[in-house]
């Protein structure tokens, strides 16, 4: 996985050049360049593999995903969202780059991220990246990414059209999961998968999704700053829906393992070391 991220490391900072006007280019290139750990471009690049496609015909619409999580990153951490000063272990990139070159850097990526897939894919064929730009503008936008964040900032509110069951559920499967999910389609699409396959991989990453936004929540209540490299404790403060405010820490650990142990039933046929040690790590972290 180490080698797979180093792949992934020098093509987003071969992609994004620093070019005038600099300050913005500066500002998309700063969180980008950040240590995150990669998961969506890695689950992407991963499920294309296990389908037979090699890692060239992927690895700008993997770059490309890594650029719209770290769009939602940094809009997120602005004063008017979560207002959070760090990420990554380091400043906020509004906190750098001042907040209107920071929401610009976000729409920047936004935009970048599929000129990217255009511009980049040489080896796949025009219909494939049709439907990889159809994903990604469902998914990064009000069906998808903007949706979650709606409700997430409704509900901190007070507001509630669903239960808080259902609210929370619809929170997480489009701030969260949209994005794995999103990986893996492209991943296949990438693979010339059929639509069992599809199915089958698209299940498995909602339920990754879920069971990572519950890692999350549990993190932000045991973890700490220098682990998550943000602000922890925060949810608690703001009294934010999230599953252990919802369902208690010992029922969202509960949650989390079942989730897992789904994920691991799905994918075991495909044999894949990588996907094995993503759900490890997580699994290992929150139940020891
Ligand atoms: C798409 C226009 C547009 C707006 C986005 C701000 C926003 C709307 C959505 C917020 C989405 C968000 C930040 C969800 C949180 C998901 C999550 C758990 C992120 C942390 O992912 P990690 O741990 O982070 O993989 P690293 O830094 O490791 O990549």
């Amino acid at each position: 996985m180490k080698e797979l991220i180093n792949i992934i490391d020098k093509k987003l900072d071969e992609y994004m050049p620093v070019c005038y006007p600099e300050d913005i280019f500066k500002a998309m290139k700063y969180t980008l360049s950040l240590p995150g750990k990669r998961l969506r471009p890695v689950m992407c690049i991963e499920t294309a593999r296990l389908l037979g496609c090699n890692i060239d015909k992927v690895l700008p619409s993997a770059c490309a995903l890594e650029m719209l999580h770290v769009q939602s990153l940094i809009h997120d951490d602005l004063p008017c969202m979560d207002n959070d000063d760090f990420r990554r272990g380091k400043p906020s990139n509004h906190k750098v780059f001042g907040e209107a070159n920071a929401v610009l850097a976000g729409d920047a990526l936004l935009t970048f991220a599929p000129q990217l897939i255009i511009e980049k894919s040489k080896e796949l064929s025009a219909e494939q990246i049709v439907r990889i730009l159809h994903e990604y503008t469902k998914f990064a936008g009000a069906y998808g990414l903007i949706a979650g964040q709606v409700v997430d900032i409704e509900s901190e509110g007070g507001k509630l059209v669903k239960s808080p069951e259902e609210t929370l559920d619809f929170i997480h499967l489009n701030k969260t999961a949209v994005l794995f999910r999103l990986a893996v389609r492209i991943g296949v699409i990438c693979a010339d998968g059929d639509e069992k396959i599809f199915n089958e991989f698209d299940d498995f990453a909602t339920k990754f999704g879920l069971a990572f936004q519950i890692y999350d929540d549990i993190m932000d209540e045991i973890s700490t700053f220098e682990e998550l490299g943000k602000s922890v404790g925060k949810d608690e403060k703001s009294g934010k829906l999230t599953y252990v405010s919802l369902y208690g820490l010992s029922e969202a650990k509960n949650k989390f393992a079942r989730l897992i142990q789904e994920c691991y039933d799905i994918i075991e046929k495909y044999n894949s070391d990588i996907f094995r040690e993503i759900l490890k790590k997580l699994k290992n972290r929150i139940l020891g």
